[in-house]
């Protein structure tokens, strides 16, 4: 993809205005929400948390002393609750939670009354295992129904759980593990990704060697029988079998609003990961509610939401916004183009999918796939559509509203962040008329500015910083055992106002136009890296002296990493060495990280002071003309990275 230029965007003229049937019919289609929220946002905010249910009413709405916020103070609730025991005690009983497919092709249905009872189960296996209320339990699991009941299971004992993304390495879980002193670690012995098995028992094992705080382990036999792992006695137990003595009942624990619902590790812009946290109240509220108004989610809907729940996406929107409204969701293990590409359009024709959410570098590919594997099914039971995770450009926009939503479902670009919690920007699908690649408007009770450096707000047309200038529900309240740093890297900048790390600027009609990542945080489809994440594991290796690493554009994957290397004496430099370098990235982080180019360079571009230029690095990967060199220490440095790349280039 060349990338689209700001100044193309901003003149975007294409617009889609909510068709009449469709606002008809909208959970949302009053514009006065808007000022209502602005009017009085707490008010707003409160009656929309009377969309739960509440063991105890809350006294204050807002506490809001900067960076932290209470909200629903003295109320108490449980997630959990909400999002099962609710349902399963009126005729939702009997309706489809989760109907979920197995990458090889296995199907189960779960209905709220099926929820309901193997997540009290799973709630007493964890109290037998000693969990109780404020213990910190991590989850590494495939998409399977366990793991939702995994993480239910927790919220009902007020057990805050810490989900990694199956995706990660050893290394990376075991960071994950001792940063949160986990007390339990919940696994299967494998998880399926375009046929082949991830070993999760496996890297479980390796990240264990070093994780003193876990007593148990808990392993689903997702493989069956054949494929086996070493189980440790004393530590380690089947899921089946723990399931087998648990008791069939378990209350829930009524937890304040202010108690943590979760962690959830993200990348920054230093190599180690931040624990997210969240809470129960606000948080619940939040995506409780914006799964009605940005989904407009009805009773009758089959809601897909692609996202795997190793991220935060598959937090808010697969498991609590959907399920506190009572909805069906439609739950698939593993890759979209397994067993073929037309996999996703198979599953939308099966179940009658009517709503479908998923992110643009998985867009981007059906488009490179091309248009037949759609043509094959019958896509007409689709009402809306969403895209989260990263800027989508006009083209494939396009392509999705064209192609996916037959150019009759509104197509939601939400954004969000892990911190955020919840849909922040984003069209409101009966009110909103989108323009390709904007995700156009704050959403009701939301007060986005854009600022510059020294925090002025910018006129219409002019890029600065996103930042957030009032405190919202299920904003992040900090990051686990870091104080400081959530200090630092959220609320220094501008004292009192939330800065994001994201560019943006409007467009004469007030649209938002998300620019990414202003930080060294990089983007690889839809998911978060940091570029010191990325440097750290090269120089890790016996041959690497230093790293640099970008993120450089990627037609598919938005962005690709990219890394600098300088070798130690003794090493060199062959294409043994860069698979070598990729392959141990990989190992120390998860595929994702994987650089799709190693640059061996005899230098780096420095600033006198010793600062990395990355902009530069990122010019001569993009195969641009060099910008500003004169802050350099060494200007003659770069130009010949640059000669040089453009020889080696693979
Ligand atoms: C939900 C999620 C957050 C970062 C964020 C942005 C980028 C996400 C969009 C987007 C443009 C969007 N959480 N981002 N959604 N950029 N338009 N609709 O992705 O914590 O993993 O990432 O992702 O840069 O800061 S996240």
């Amino acid at each position: 993809m060349e990338p689209t230029s700001i100044d193309a965007l901003l003149n975007e003229t294409r617009a889609f205005a909510p068709a009449e049937t469709f606002t008809q019919q909208a959970n949302l289609n009053d514009p006065a929400v808007y000022s209502e929220a602005a009017k009085d946002f707490e008010a707003f905010w409160a009656k929309a948390a009377e969309g739960l249910d509440w063991f105890q009413p809350w006294t204050k709405t807002l506490e809001w002393s900067p960076p932290y916020a209470q909200w629903f103070v003295g109320g108490k609730l449980n997630a959990c609750y909400n999002c099962v025991d609710r349902h399963a005690k009126t005729w939702r009983r009997n309706k489809a939670a989760l109907i979920w497919e197995g990458e090889p092709g296995d199907e189960r249905v779960l209905t709220y009354g099926d929820l309901s009872r193997e997540t009290q189960k799973f709630a007493n296996v964890l109290k037998s295992m000693g969990v109780s209320k404020g213990d910190r339990v991590c989850i590494y699991m495939p998409l399977v129904p366990e793991v939702v009941i995994a993480m239910l299971a927790c919220a009902r004992i007020g057990a805050p759980h810490s989900v990694v993304f199956g995706g990660f390495s050893a290394e990376s879980l075991q960071d994950r593990i001792n940063d949160a002193q986990a007390k339990v670690l919940i696994t299967a012995d494998g998880g399926w990704r375009r046929g082949s098995v991830v070993p999760l028992k496996k890297n479980a094992d390796d990240a264990l060697k070093t994780c003193p705080s876990i007593e148990k382990v808990i392993v689903l036999d997702r493989m069956g029988i054949d494929y086996p792992v070493h189980m440790q006695s004393g530590r380690d137990v089947w899921w089946r079998d723990a399931m087998e003595q648990a008791a069939l009942e378990c209350p829930c624990e009524p937890m304040e609003s202010e108690d943590l619902l979760y962690l959830l590790y993200t990348s920054g812009s230093t190599g180690k990961p931040k624990g997210i946290m969240h809470t129960t109240g606000g948080y619940m509220t939040q995506v409780n509610a914006t799964t009605q108004w940005v989904f407009d989610l009805k009773e009758e809907d089959v809601y897909w939401c692609t996202a795997d729940v190793g991220w935060v996406t598959g937090h808010s929107y697969l498991v609590y916004g959907p399920l506190s409204n009572g909805a069906t969701c439609m739950v698939y293990e593993g890759a979209p183009d397994y067993p073929d590409r037309d996999r996703f359009w198979a599953m939308i024709e099966k179940y009658r999918a009517t709503i479908f959410y998923t992110a643009p570098t998985a867009i981007r590919a059906f488009m490179k796939w091309g248009e037949s594997h759609l043509q094959k099914h019958d896509l007409s039971s689709l009402r809306l559509l969403g895209s989260v995770g990263e800027p989508i450009n006009p083209e494939a926009w396009m392509w999705y509203h064209q192609h996916v939503g037959g150019a009759r479902c509104p197509i939601v670009d939400t954004w969000w962040q892990t911190e955020t919690g919840a849909i922040l920007i984003s069209p409101l699908p009966g009110l909103t008329a989108t323009k390709p690649g904007s995700a156009t408007h704050a959403l009701p009770g939301i007060f986005p500015e854009i600022l510059d450096n020294d925090g002025q707000p910018l006129p219409l047309g002019k890029g600065g910083y996103l930042a957030l200038t009032k405190p919202w529900p299920s904003m992040t309240r900090g990051l686990y055992g870091d104080p400081e740093r959530f200090m630092q890297t959220y609320w220094s900048k501008y004292p009192g106002i939330y800065f994001t790390g994201d560019g943006a600027r409007r467009d004469e009609d007030g649209y938002f136009w998300l620019m990414g990542r202003v930080d060294d945080v990089i983007n690889v489809a839809g998911h978060r890296l940091s570029t010191m994440e990325v440097e750290s594991a090269l120089v890790d290796h016996p041959a690497v002296a230093e790293a640099a690493a970008i993120g450089k554009s990627h037609d598919l994957k938005g962005q690709a990493v990219a890394a600098f290397v300088i070798i130690r004496e003794g090493f060199e430099m062959s294409d043994s060495l860069k698979d070598d370098l990729k392959e141990h990235v990989t190992k120390k982080i998860g595929a994702i990280a994987r650089p799709d180019d190693i640059i061996f360079s005899a230098d780096l571009p420095k600033t006198r002071s010793g600062k990395i230029m990355r902009r530069l690095l990122r010019d001569v990967a993009e195969g641009r003309a060099l910008g500003d060199t004169t802050t350099l220490a060494d200007p003659a440095v770069v130009q010949s990275l640059k000669d040089k790349y453009e020889g080696q280039e693979d």
